[in-house]
């Protein structure tokens, strides 16, 4: 049977305690088809007249897998690495190197003091839910994770390979460097041809050129890593998608929404995760936009239903789709201003949402500046959308963003 099973670490080198025991998990017998969330951090959980020192953050995360046997045996197994990894018989919600729970299990429940099946509280922790959410977006999960105060959303750092493109990466991507400055990137979007308005097209053999060798780079430095962030390839073209599958990629991100019809008989022949964006033309032309006398949301919000019907029908499970309205490709500055106002509105369409507004030229509304030196703004975005409960934030400089909004929510909480 398929289960869930959740990971939490305060204590210890936490990343590399997520990786052992996921690994621990993998290599129980029977055990097989485990995939990985992405790893997300939050303020310790700690019950009310915990010692301070018992603040410490948490990375947490899910795998799922597939489990041979029945629900006492899995805990006992979990239980086994939780000892093994020195989990001592400490207080309950006492810091710990690793803490192992079963979260959900499809066909089978549980209802004892020694195990809960559905976990007891999953449904009202945001940690739980946050990186679950992105293996299992079904509409109970989403809609109790965005019901919630503290939100998480994966950071998507861009990456760009081409020339003319706004931040360029001068000699491709050295992607330790880039971890390193920006340790909790979940998602990195590598894109060899520049969207901006005005930038020429790149044909799709150029498009290889300039992606295989970041693509064989990411591959060699996670190799054999269960927790690693996902690679994602900024791409309209179906011919470079599928050469950026076979080298791994995890994620399409495709600006164009579904202009290139070989593009949903790729996604039926792979599992992958798609973006949807929603564009009028690409590059962005701005003369062409929404109509000034529709309502935006409601425009966009169609055209995202027939998209999705579309790919529900071509047998495509939604689960893989992300949504994002597409922040200046087709909208006017003041359309663009009001997706981000009135985001809660997407939340009714059965799949994840993206936000990608970083440096974009609608952020003049309140300043003028060039692309590069639109950061601030780009940030006040992003503390703004995470906090709405954007599922995935699509930004440059994402090390900025990500220690921003871990203060944001330190000094709200
Ligand atoms: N048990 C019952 N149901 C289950 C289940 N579905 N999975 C029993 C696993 N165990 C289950 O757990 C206590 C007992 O619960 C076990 O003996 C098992 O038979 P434990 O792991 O020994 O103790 P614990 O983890 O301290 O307690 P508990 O109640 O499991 O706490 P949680 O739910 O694990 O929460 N904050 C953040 N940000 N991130 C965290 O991961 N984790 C906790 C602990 C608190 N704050 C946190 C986090
Ligand atoms: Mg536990």
């Amino acid at each position: 049977m398929k289960c869930f099973v959740g990971l939490g670490s305060n204590l210890g080198t936490r990343r590399e305690n997520l990786e052992f025991a996921a690994k621990a998990v993998a290599q129980l017998p029977g055990v097989f088809g485990l995939k990985a969330s992405p790893v997300i951090e939050s303020p310790a959980l700690v019950p009310p007249g915990a010692p301070a020192e018992w603040q410490m953050p948490f990375l947490n995360a899910v795998v799922e897998l597939e489990w041979p046997g029945h629900l006492p045996d899995l805990l006992h197994a979990l239980k086994n690495i939780e000892s093994r990894m020195g989990r001592g018989k400490g207080e309950r919600w006492a810091p710990r190197p690793i803490d192992l729970d079963i979260l959900l299990c499809d066909g089978a429940t549980a209802q004892s003091p020694e195990l809960t099946v559905p976990h007891a509280d999953m449904f009202q922790r945001a940690f739980v839910l946050e990186p679950i959410k992105h293996l299992r977006p079904d509409a109970r999960i989403l809609t109790a994770a965005r019901r919630l105060k503290e939100h998480h959303p994966l950071w998507m750092g861009v990456l760009n390979l081409s020339p003319d493109s706004f931040s360029t990466a001068e000699n491709g991507v050295d992607f330790k460097a880039e971890m390193a400055e920006a340790p909790q990137t979940q998602i990195w979007d590598l894109g060899a041809e520049s969207t901006r308005p005005g930038a020429s097209e790149v044909t799709a053999a150029l498009e290889w050129e300039r992606l295989k060798p970041a693509l064989e780079h990411f591959r060699k430095v996670h190799r054999g890593m269960i927790f690693r962030p996902w690679l994602s390839v900024d791409t309209r073209h179906a011919a470079t998608a599928v050469r950026a599958l076979e080298a791994g990629a995890d994620l399409i991100n495709d600006v164009s929404g579904l202009s290139d019809p070989a593009m949903t008989d790729l996604l039926r022949r792979s599992e992958c995760q798609y973006v949807l964006m929603h564009s009028l033309s690409v590059p962005a032309d701005p003369a062409k936009t929404l109509p000034a006398n529709s309502d935006p949301i409601v425009e966009v919000k169609r055209w995202a239903e027939a998209k999705l019907e579309a790919l529900e029908k071509a047998g495509i499970a939604l689960s893989r789709v992300i949504f994002d309205p597409g922040i200046g490709f087709g909208k006017t500055r003041r359309q663009s201003l009001l997706i981000l106002q009135r985001f809660e509105e997407f939340y009714s369409l059965p799949v994840r949402l993206l936000i990608g507004h970083s440096r974009k030229s609608f952020i003049q509304h309140w300043r003028e500046a060039p692309a590069a030196g639109r950061d601030p703004e780009s940030l006040g975005i992003s503390l703004s959308a995470a906090q709405r409960g954007a599922d995935i934030i699509r930004v440059h400089q994402p090390g900025m963003h990500q220690r921003a909004f871990t203060a944001f929510q330190g000094a709200k909480t």
